[in-house]
């Protein structure tokens, strides 16, 4: 077991996770989809153009997502979450990369989506409110809002910014994390996909001891004080008990 990763009364903990930690709930890995996907790659369906070029594949492609997800529940890794959220309150906060929503149903309250969330849909032209939707659609259902526009996923795509407010909320909580004892941790995800890929970075450079659980070495592991090798369904419970 590696050294204890120490919280006490003054530590202020924020938390990034990708895919990873949901990989425990049987979510599929986009490459290891099974078949239909796999001569896909996702910066090849998770972008505006290829939503443009072909709006029914890209649909279908979250619809399977989207009932997958609904599928899944969350598994130790999301609720060992949720304790350290619950024992810490404003001290903690996640920042995920995840679409599924297990965070959430897990009891995750202060936490940001950065990359948006499958079971929510938008207007791809006017200012309409993101809303709920479980539905499934294909390229002989396209759905359309009352504008005449076509909806889409309200998902951020490869090449899109994401929500400035999420940013400014990981920013706020990083620089009031300074002046106290900072942990930066990231459970389950490879380091490749930016702006998130940065945190690591940033927390570093505001004194923050930084740790990585991840299955495999990631991109960016040589960044981490600390990196833990295993499942973190089975880590994160011991790590944070
Ligand atoms: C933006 C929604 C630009 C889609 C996703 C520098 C700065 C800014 C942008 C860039 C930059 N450099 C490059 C870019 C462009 C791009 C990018 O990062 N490209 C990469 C591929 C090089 N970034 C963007 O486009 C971002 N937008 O900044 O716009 C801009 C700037 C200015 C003005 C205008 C525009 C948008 C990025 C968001 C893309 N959307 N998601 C969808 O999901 O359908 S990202 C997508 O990839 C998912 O969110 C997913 O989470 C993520 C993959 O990352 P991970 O979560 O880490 O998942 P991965 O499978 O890679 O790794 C899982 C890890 O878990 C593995 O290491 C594995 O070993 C481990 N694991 C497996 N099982 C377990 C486990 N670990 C523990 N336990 C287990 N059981
Ligand atoms: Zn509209």
């Amino acid at each position: 077991m590696p050294e204890p990763l120490v919280i006490d009364g003054d530590t202020r903990v924020l938390v990034l996770t990708g895919a990873g930690v949901s990989a425990e709930s049987g979510i599929p890995t986009f490459r290891g989809a099974g078949g239909l996907w796999e001569q896909y790659r996702l910066e090849e369906l998770a972008t505006p153009e290829a939503f443009a070029r072909d709006p029914g594949l890209v649909w279908r492609f979250y619809s399977y997502r989207r009932e997958k997800a609904a599928l899944a529940e969350p598994n130790p890794s999301h609720h060992a979450l949720v304790a350290l959220e619950r024992r810490l309150g404003d001290r903690f906060l996640l920042a995920t990369q995840n679409v599924d929503d297990l965070h959430r149903r897990a009891g995750s309250q202060r936490m940001v989506e950065l990359h948006g969330n499958l079971f929510r849909t938008r207007c791809s032209a006017c200012r309409r409110e993101p809303f709920e939707d479980r539905r499934s659609y294909g390229p002989d259902s396209l759905p359309r809002c009352h504008c005449g526009a076509l909806l889409r996923p309200h998902i951020v795509w490869f090449g899109e910014m994401l929500d400035p407010s999420h940013l400014e909320r990981v920013d706020d909580f990083m620089r009031e994390a300074a002046s106290h004892r900072f942990v930066f941790l990231a459970a389950g995800t490879s380091g490749a996909v930016w702006p998130a890929a940065g945190f690591v970075e940033q927390a570093r450079a505001l004194g923050a001891g930084t740790w990585l659980v991840n299955a495999d070495p990631a991109e960016n592991t040589a960044r981490f004080h600390h990196f833990v090798q295993g499942k973190s369904g089975e880590v994160l419970p011991k790590l944070l008990g």
